[in-house]
């Protein structure tokens, strides 16, 4: 059997749990991961450590998040807030990790389908579209690597042309095969967006909706897009299913035991369980029955996650008036309550939502200050 996995981002966890669920054996079956296996989850080392173990059962293709972090190992680029990989670069074989991590494909065909972390320009047939991820390979994997780094980020040139060359053909592709979300007809990249197909700026659509697109006819599988949804047709799948957005399952309380020297006869955890908005609170209490087959299980809560709704003209407005670029939140919040009645609603606010319910929980006192000051100025 061969199953193609979304964006991993470091939940190891949740790997060893669907490798699990498919009864995955190295030796009969194989996986394709569509890239992003690092960063914004808790433990980007044991992922590739894991996936590593699986040797050729698992085809790995590189994301955003993974280049990111080549750059950063290079000593290119920082380490931004919210980066969450700094486990693999503090470990004792940080080198063979990063050696691992650059030799592995942008692009790669299983089984009929062409897999790609992000997507392709319209200008691209499949095959031009492996032979151009080969060649940003090849720099990833020679001497050249922590040059390129210093050249890889920026969204110029916007447009393919065959005739590139250089640092510009380079940057451009791995522009498309790990960032592109949205494109115009002629294959001009917008890098911006990053909202849902509905937030399409004038004169773009999603990459796989141009119509001259040459893989029209070829079967594709992306993953980057966790705020598209699934998508799953014969000929275009799209599963970032936001793993690292949501679908925690935490123990939050644990109450058992009545003395120091006496077996407790009972006991009672307190679960929480977090999911993305690709799943109803049906499947979400599905979810959580099944982990704990064979257990009482009482629901005491239960809310829908929130769909983005930054598509709606007052949450639009909103945003371009406090010039700022929205991302995804982490936890749940009254979004959700809104969200469920049709009324747009953002979470706005300092801060880094990676840090909450730390020990370093904490916010500087000049971004509270600005984001008052940016609140006044909306409100009057
Ligand atoms: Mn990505």
């Amino acid at each position: 059997m061969i199953h193609l996995l979304g964006d991993l981002q470091g939940c190891a966890n949740a790997l060893e749990r669907m490798l699990d669920k498919i009864g995955f054996s190295p030796s009969r079956d194989r996986i394709v991961l569509l890239g992003d296996l690092v960063n914004r989850g808790p433990q980007s080392l044991a992922a590739l450590r894991r996936l590593q173990g699986l040797g050729n059962a698992a085809t790995c293709l590189l994301g955003n998040h993974d280049l990111h972090l080549l750059a950063v190992a290079c000593g290119t680029r920082e380490l931004q807030p919210g980066d969450t990989f700094a486990d693999v670069l503090a470990a004792p074989d940080a080198q063979a990790q990063i050696d691992w991590l650059r030799a592995q494909p942008l692009a790669h065909m299983e089984a009929g389908w062409l897999c790609v972390h992000a997507g392709v320009v319209p200008q691209w047939f499949a095959a031009d579209t492996l032979a151009h991820a080969a060649e940003v390979q090849a720099v990833l994997r020679g001497p050249d690597l922590p040059a390129f780094t210093r050249v890889m980020y920026g969204s110029r040139p916007a447009r393919w042309e065959p005739s590139l060359t250089g640092d510009e053909r380079l940057r451009f592709i791995v522009n498309t095969l790990t960032r592109i979300r949205f494109c115009s007809d002629d294959g001009t990249l917008d890098l911006k967006t990053k909202e849902g197909a509905g937030a399409a700026p004038p004169g773009f659509r999603p990459w796989f909706d141009i119509p001259t697109r040459l893989t029209h006819d070829q079967p594709m599988a992306f993953g980057h897009w966790s705020t598209l949804g699934l998508i799953n047709r014969p000929d275009l799948l799209a599963i970032d299913t936001g793993c690292v957005w949501g679908g925690a399952l935490t123990a939050v309380r644990v109450d058992g035991g009545v003395a120091g020297n006496v077996i407790p006869d009972l006991c009672t955890v307190t679960v929480n369980f977090r999911f993305a908005p690709d799943r109803t609170v049906e499947q979400a209490e599905q979810h959580v029955r099944e982990v704990l087959a064979g257990y009482a299980v009482e629901l005491t809560d239960a809310a829908p996650g929130a769909l983005p709704g930054l598509t709606a003209p007052a949450a639009a407005h909103f945003v371009t008036a406090m010039r700022t670029t929205p991302t995804a939140k982490y936890g749940w919040t009254d979004v959700a309550r809104f969200a469920a009645l049709g009324i747009p609603a953002v979470n706005y606010g300092p801060g880094d939502p990676n840090l909450a319910h730390t020990r370093e929980e904490h916010v500087e006192v000049a971004r509270i200050t600005a984001c008052t000051r940016s609140l006044r100025g909306y409100l009057s």
